[in-house]
């Protein structure tokens, strides 16, 4: 059949109704998770599958002198003990790491941080496998512990990896970036210069749902098949083929729905790796299942990052150079998941919003006997610090100059006509509108009347403080030129297979753990396409039907699995446009495109729709087109995405107890045109959650002897609706010049750019006390020191 025309052209499609671009469409993910039918890897239940407990070290740093095994092989029901010894014998005692680093996957010689794990137990049921654990005797000798990069740089301090050739001290590494003599001459030639000390203390990603994994090696097949708490699934796979020496197309990673990932469900953990040896080993499947307190103390860190931060300036405040000196404590083992290139991520990410000349960032990361980690917890490979740092340095810088906060800013920050803009440690920032975002927020806050109630209040002894934290980020990993992750480049996917009815099945190379891919990249396609977002459906997490991709961190979807569906639905159009042609007997130039329906230049209602398009794919092609309508789409993005976010929060503290209190946050956000207002506004208030947590209350922290603290929900605290303060969030919308969409990441805005704002806040309250800082979490007895004394706590 051919198309006949129509008396006139259809009315044009409403993109919201269809769930397009800028549709708050509700998230169709949650239909099953609200009615407690998500699918998560503890529902999956396979014939004859066995249960796995790792036995952990309870110290910190201790030689193992022996592992007695016999008594847990007593038990009925056990079926497998596993030692690092019995790892080694199959070359698998050790595992290369994401950062080029060794780990030890079941510890041998020694242990090196409390939590590390030393044996394992497979047996009939998780039961019998918890009660062997405990029959396991392991006799360690004592080590001193080493908890804090003082420590570990001290020149009696014992080698922690004394398993690695050549390693003689306790520095992971010495990396520096930057223009060193610039910087040294702009220094010299300052009016002012600002100094803070600064700590960004341990976290912890603390999803609902811990880690683990079901490992299914079937013999006959040779196929080894997980279930994974992963974010990863491709890199896993990767992963498993080195370590497992496995051939990739052998080894099926699926993962499924995830309680929350937060960064967490990244890394590789050793459990993983001895879970999938049990089910080799055994012949059956093998599921391990982490608890909240094995996945507190040894599972996927953030932060515990020093500062010692400079910024050098003219007395009318413009920065002319900023120096950075950062101390990172990796724990046991450098085991970050981050670009290879970059040894502490993309901390030289900070001041990329301001307009500075000369900086020089030199970082050292050394080794603690702590858990291994590094970046997690919102961090976008630690620009979470960066921003915070710089941030805090902003500050002190605007106090010690003598200039009003949010004047310092206007100052330094880059200008509209001023992108693309290289940054000081030579990244290209590609748009944005900082004046604008600055503004709005300052104007919703009311800074000027804050101002007054604030001098006010201080006469009468109350004290109130106004926080600013201005920032952009990098988010969207990679181009390929610069980043990778083992030598695996970070691009992205999209394969779209559209049905003969219109109907469609997405999948990516990303994997959502609560973000809303499955609501959100549908709607991408209906921008494209013109096809109802209810008509697509998304699948992500299993690398056998999944096009090979990176995985879900850093806020890397929406700016690079999101730009390859666009991609991916842009090759289908080129292709309907061919087969709308032939329906309407013209050439493919005399067609004419509007959302959802190919026409006729010289006759508008001359046209089809999408949905007849589909089907003529599958029913009546052009001569010489391959049947089908389907397209992949490896997108390499040429940059990445450049977010700003303008955060002000107020705070009232009691100066009787050190309490302090959100009065307001205002937050402005720009992340490029927002294909689902609702999500994004969720990620944003979940980011500023997080923010306001570690603001105030969370830290994993360590005693002496190197046990960890906070090591259960008493102790790390989350923070509930009673103490999280009501959000008030606005919009500036700066397209991305170079996303296909002009979408950029928001998923880690608020929590990278968010904590400065509360630290800002109070101790904006305190200055006039002498106050330049309190280190995160500002709890109140340490709030209560430097108001009492006038002095800085950290
Ligand atoms: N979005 C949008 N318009 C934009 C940008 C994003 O509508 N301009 C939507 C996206 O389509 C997606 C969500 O917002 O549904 C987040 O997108 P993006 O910023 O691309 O971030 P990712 O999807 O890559 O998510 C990763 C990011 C990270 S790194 C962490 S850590 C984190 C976070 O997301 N973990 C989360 N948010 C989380 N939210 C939940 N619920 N659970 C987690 O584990
Ligand atoms: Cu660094 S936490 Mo997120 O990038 O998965």
């Amino acid at each position: 059949q051919t198309a006949e025309p129509r008396p006139t052209a259809p009315p044009p499609l409403d993109e919201i109704k269809l769930g397009g671009l800028g549709a708050s469409r509700r998230r169709v993910e949650d239909n099953r998770f609200i009615r407690g039918k998500g699918n998560y890897f503890d529902d999956v239940v396979l014939p004859g599958m066995l249960h796995m407990e790792v036995l952990r070290s309870p110290m910190a740093h201790a030689r193992i002198k022996s592992i007695d095994t016999s008594k847990a092989w007593e038990i009925p029901g056990v079926r497998l003990v596993l030692t690092g010894e019995a790892l080694a014998t199959r070359n698998l005692g050790w595992m290369p790491t994401l950062s080029y680093d060794t780990q030890a996957v079941l510890a041998t010689d020694k242990v090196r941080f409390q939590g590390q794990e030393v044996a394992a137990v497979v047996a009939d049921d998780p039961y019998i496998a918890k009660d062997a654990v405990t029959a396991i005797q392991v006799e360690y000798e004592p080590l001193p512990p080493v908890v804090n990069p003082e420590q570990a740089l001290a020149a009696d301090a014992p080698l922690i990896r004394d398993d690695k050739l050549g390693q003689e001290d306790n520095v992971v590494f010495d990396w520096e970036v930057g223009d060193k003599a610039g910087t040294e001459r702009a220094f010299d030639e300052a009016d002012v210069v600002s100094r803070v000390k600064l700590h960004y203390p341990r976290s912890h990603p603390s999803p609902l749902e811990a880690c683990g994994a079901i490992a299914d090696f079937d013999r006959s097949t040779g196929k080894l098949t997980v279930y994974l708490t992963t974010q990863a699934p491709h890199i896993v796979r990767a992963a498993v083929a080195l370590i497992a020496e496995l051939p990739e197309h052998q080894i099926r990673i699926i993962s499924p729905d995830l309680g929350g990932g937060f960064g967490n469900k990244v890394p590789v953990y050793p459990s993983y790796v001895v879970a999938i040896l049990a089910s080799i080993l055994a012949e059956r499947p093998v599921k391990w299942v982490e608890d909240r307190t094995g996945n507190l103390i040894s599972t996927g860190f953030g932060r515990d990052v020093y500062l010692d931060g400079q910024v050098a300036m003219r007395k009318d405040g413009k920065i002319l150079a900023v120096k950075m000196n950062t101390t990172s404590d990796h724990g046991a083992f450098f085991a970050d998941a981050q670009p290879s290139k970059f040894k502490i991520g993309l901390m030289h990410s900070a001041f990329a919003a301001y307009d500075v000349p000369y900086a020089h960032l030199a970082a050292r990361g050394v080794y603690t006997t702590k858990a291994p980690g590094g970046v997690a917890y919102r961090c976008s490979f630690r620009v979470t610090e960066a921003m915070f740092f710089q941030e805090r340095m902003v500050q002190a810088a605007a106090e010690d100059a003598g200039i009003d906060q949010a004047a310092f800013r206007r100052l330094n920050l880059v200008k509209d006509d001023d992108f693309p803009h290289r940054t000081p440690y030579g990244f290209l920032t590609d748009s944005g509108q900082y004046g604008k975002a600055l503004d709005l927020a300052l104007k919703e806050i009311d800074y000027e009347g804050f101002l007054v109630e604030q001098a006010e209040a201080r006469k009468r002894g109350r004290l109130l403080g106004i926080g600013i934290s201005t920032m952009t980020e990098p988010l969207g990993a990679g181009n390929s030129r610069e980043y990778d992750i083992l030598g695996i480049k970070m691009f992205d996917s999209a394969e779209l297979r559209v049905h003969m009815t219109g109907k469609a099945l997405l999948r990516t190379g990303a994997k959502t753990q609560g973000q809303g891919h499955e609501t959100t990249w549908a709607q991408i396609v209906a921008h494209e396409l013109g096809l109802p977002a209810d008509d697509i459906v998304v699948e992500e997490g299993d690398t056998d039907t999944a096009p090979f991709g990176m995985g879900t961190y850093a806020s890397r979807s929406t700016p690079v699995a999101g730009a390859a569906i666009a991609m991916a639905a842009r090759k289908v159009k080129a292709k309907a446009r061919k087969i709308a042609a032939h329906l309407l007997e013209v050439s493919e130039e005399d067609v004419e495109w509007e959302l959802g329906r190919f026409y006729v230049r010289s006759q508008p209602s001359r046209g089809v729709t999408i949905q007849e398009a589909c089907l003529a794919a599958y029913s009546n092609m052009p001569d010489g087109l391959e049947p089908g309508l389907e397209a992949v789409s490896y997108y390499d993005p040429p940059n990445l995405t450049w977010p700003f976010a303008a955060y002000v929060c107020t705070v009232e503290i009691d100066p009787e107890t050190g309490v302090w209190d959100v009065l307001r946050f205002v937050a402005v956000d720009d992340c490029g045109v927002r294909i689902n207002p609702l999500i994004v506004e969720g990620q944003i208030q979940g980011g500023l959650t997080e923010a306001y947590a570690m603001a105030s209350m969370q830290f994993i922290t360590f005693d002496a002897d190197g046990n960890c603290v906070g090591s259960n929900f008493m102790d790390y605290l989350l923070p509930t609706a009673w103490e999280t303060p009501g959000w008030e969030l606005h919009e500036v919308v700066t397209p991305s010049p170079h996303h296909p969409i002009g979408a950029k990441g928001v998923g880690e805005c608020a929590t990278v750019g968010g904590p400065a704002a509360f630290v800002n806040a109070v101790v904006n309250a305190l200055s006039h006390l002498g106050v330049r800082n309190v280190d995160m979490p500002m709890l109140p007895d340490r709030v209560y020191e430097a108001l009492s004394k006038g002095v800085d706590v950290s």
